[in-house]
């Protein structure tokens, strides 16, 4: 269940509430939009509740609804005539004070703090009654307009001013903001993330500037925006599909049957690639010629004899003392337990594994036991090598480059911006670009709030909307022939159960260009042809933390791991969350397999080929943090991996190339 805040209501449905009020001439403060979600007047109490304001008195000059406003109304209670509530706590007991003096005729003049309050007092009432109209500003009507419209559309209060600067525009925001300006970052978010404001400014900086100190707190530079100039070489549509991974099939109730069913779709699907691998094992070593696939019910037939059985691991340890490996499996039919004798030192198995065994059998007290020689005989759904492209498996693509990074973190105090905007102005104006047709972003666009303890203090934006509005800021500058892929990872705003869901329209709705809000993970199609499978990589973290020889360092060694199994989340509980659903949609059957595999979330760009697969971790947009410092992650940010397709189709080496941007 979630809390129903403002923060998690999107801009839309807040703008669409404002209009209602704003049809019977009253505006709603923030806090007042607030309190309205608080108490639920939301859908046909809201129209209840608007007709009943519009028929009754409304005791101030000011039609502006705080808190308080919409407290009172639903409590049938009349509206406060005065909002001394709205005023600063700290000028409060001045200003009981003050009224006082005024009732006995005192001479105030006398008491200069006194009179330093009151002018202050009275700012911030006048400030309430100034309605943005276009006479606040300077001449610059587009400004005029964007700026009434930014307020308009966010509910920003009065009292602040935008102006020209010496080669820039300021936005003034009075040294005691009104208590609903909640955040000037908030605000200057809005704000920037109006087209109309970007190419006003052009190359002019923009920035918050403190009335009192005169002094530009925030520094925005736009500069990049006028260098989207790009010229792509060869002009043609980008074809690309989403497939397998139906967000429409990502929902269930989550009840014990889901999950049961989940490993049962699981085994399923694998059970016939497991079966494969033996087969082949069979081929393989003349030993095992005779060796038979069964089910653990018909073991008793074959007492004592070799056989293979393929089941869902239930738990899994190592014997240290015994130099062996226990298994605890089940299969269709029954229970399995294996021994496996240890050689090699590597194994790792977690529940809901999908393995074959291949051993001696016996049936002991209703249950199956099996002496397995070596982890050699423990088979894993594992994937063959693929032919290389450059063995005809792509066809008919045309000429082009796909970048590839991840992990932006919006929002975070760490978050690259100089970087990232190198990236974009490269992007934008290379030559080198030219042929980019498609930009992959496999999550963790907003470091989120509450993503962990604590996250607060490394957060520059508060406002989990304010971040995504801000992301919007950056991808809007991004070139339009090129097509922006994103998908959710565990710092953005859909859950963090694997399969997430796309991010929903309500976070993007600030970007005014197109972008491709895909699941994760997701399955890209390009031309019919090249598969690109992408999974933000929580699962990547998880595995590294348990299996051993596997390292933050070498992230593409887990996604190896990843393919071995056909899984994309085999581990899970810790880190890992899984949505209990009908059918397994993380198992990486044939036609999920890809030409490129990409993760992110481990924040260390690298890549290598593996059976014919091009790995690819991304990067991150995010300095090494204070806990991945103290955990000795280092990351390898500002890096952005690009693949030339036609080169990888005709079998060169140097298809990929890497560029950073970091500082
Ligand atoms: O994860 C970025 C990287 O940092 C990833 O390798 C996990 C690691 N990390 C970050 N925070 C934590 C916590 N709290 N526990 C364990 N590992 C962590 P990201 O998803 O960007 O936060
Ligand atoms: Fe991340
Ligand atoms: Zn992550």
């Amino acid at each position: 269940m979630y809390a129903l805040t403002s923060s998690l209501v999107s801009k839309k449905i807040r703008k669409e509430i404002a209009q209602k009020f704003a049809a019977i001439g009253f505006a709603i403060s923030k806090s007042g939009l607030q309190k309205l979600l608080e108490l639920s007047i939301v859908g046909r109490e809201l129209d209840k509740f608007i007709d009943k304001l519009s028929k009754g008195y409304f005791p101030r000059k000011e039609r502006v609804l705080y808190r308080e406003d919409i407290e009172a109304l639903f409590n049938g209670k009349s509206i406060k005539k005065e909002l001394i509530n709205d005023i600063e706590p700290k000028i409060k007991p001045a200003l009981d004070l003050l009224k006082e003096k005024i009732h006995h005729h005192e001479e105030i003049s006398e008491n200069k703090e006194i009179v330093e309050q009151h002018s202050k007092i009275e700012a911030l009432e006048a400030e309430k009654e100034e309605i943005p109209e276009a006479d606040t500003f300077e001449e610059d009507t587009i400004l005029q307009e964007a700026l009434k419209e930014t307020m308009a559309e966010s509910g920003i209060p009065v009292g602040i001013r935008i102006k020209r600067t010496q080669g820039g525009v300021a936005i003034e925001v009075p040294e005691d903001p009104s208590p609903s300006v909640e955040s000037t970052g908030i605000l200057l978010s809005r704000l920037s993330s109006l087209s109309k404001l970007h190419e006003l400014v052009k190359e002019e900086s923009f920035g918050i500037e403190n009335q009192s100190t005169g002094e530009v707190e925030l520094e925005y530079d736009f500069s990049v925006k006028t260098t989207k100039k790009r010229k792509p070489r060869e002009e043609f549509d980008a074809e690309y599909v989403l497939k397998h991974f139906d967000p429409q099939k990502m929902f269930s109730r989550g009840v014990e049957e889901d999950f049961i069913s989940l490993f049962r779709s699981r085994y399923e699907k694998l059970r016939k690639y497991i079966v494969d691998r033996i087969n082949r094992k069979k081929t393989l070593n003349p030993k095992l010629k005779e060796v038979r696939i069964l089910y653990s019910s018909e073991v008793s037939i074959v007492n004592n004899s070799i056989v293979a059985l393929i089941g869902v691991v239930n738990n899994f340890r190592e014997l240290k003392q015994k130099n062996m490996y226990l298994i605890d499996m089940f299969d269709r039919d029954g229970v399995i337990l294996a021994h496996v004798r240890k050689k090699r030192g590597d194994l790792i198995l977690y529940p809901g594994d999908v393995i074959g065994i291949i051993g001696r059998a016996k049936r002991s007290s209703g249950k199956v036991i099996v002496y397995v020689e070596s982890e050699d005989l423990v088979v894993f759904p594992e994937i063959n090598r693929r032919k290389l492209p450059s063995e005809g498996v792509l066809k008919d693509i045309p000429d082009f480059k796909v970048a590839i990074t991840s992990d932006i973190h919006v929002g975070s105090k760490h978050f690259m911006k100089d970087s990232f905007k190198k990236f974009i102005e490269w992007l934008n104006t290379s030559e080198e670009a030219s042929d980019i047709k498609f930009l992959i972003i496999p999550g963790d666009l907003v470091d989120g709030v509450g993503v962990y303890p604590n996250q607060e203090k490394e957060l520059e934006i508060l406002d989990v909307y304010a971040q995504y509005e801000e992301l919007a800021s950056y991808l809007d500058l991004i070139d339009d022939s090129i097509e922006i892929i994103i998908t959710p990872g565990n710092h953005d705003i859909v859950r963090p159960s694997l399969p997430q869901p796309p991010l929903p329209k309500e976070v993007l709705i600030g970007i005014s260009r197109k972008v491709v809000s895909a699941p994760n993970p997701a399955l890209i199609e390009l031309w019919g042809n090249m598969r690109i499978l992408t999974l933000h990589g929580v699962p990547l973290e998880d595995i590294i933390a348990t299996a051993p020889g596997l390292s933050h360092d070498n992230p593409t060694d887990a996604m190896k791991f990843l393919l071995d199994r056909r899984h994309l989340a085999p581990c899970y509980g810790d880190k890992t969350p899984l949505q209990p659903l009908p059918e397994d949609m993380l198992v990486m059957e044939d036609d999920v397999i890809p030409d490129v595999f990409v993760t992110g979330h481990v924040h260390r760009f690298e890549y290598k080929v593996y059976k014919g697969i091009l790995l690819i971790n991304g990067s991150t947009w995010q300095k090494q943090t204070p806990y991945q410092k103290t955990h000795g992650i280092h990351p390898i940010p500002g890096h952005v991996g690009i693949v030339d397709v036609k080169k990888y189709v005709l079998g060169y080496d140097d298809y990929i190339s890497v560029k950073n941007f970091g500082e």
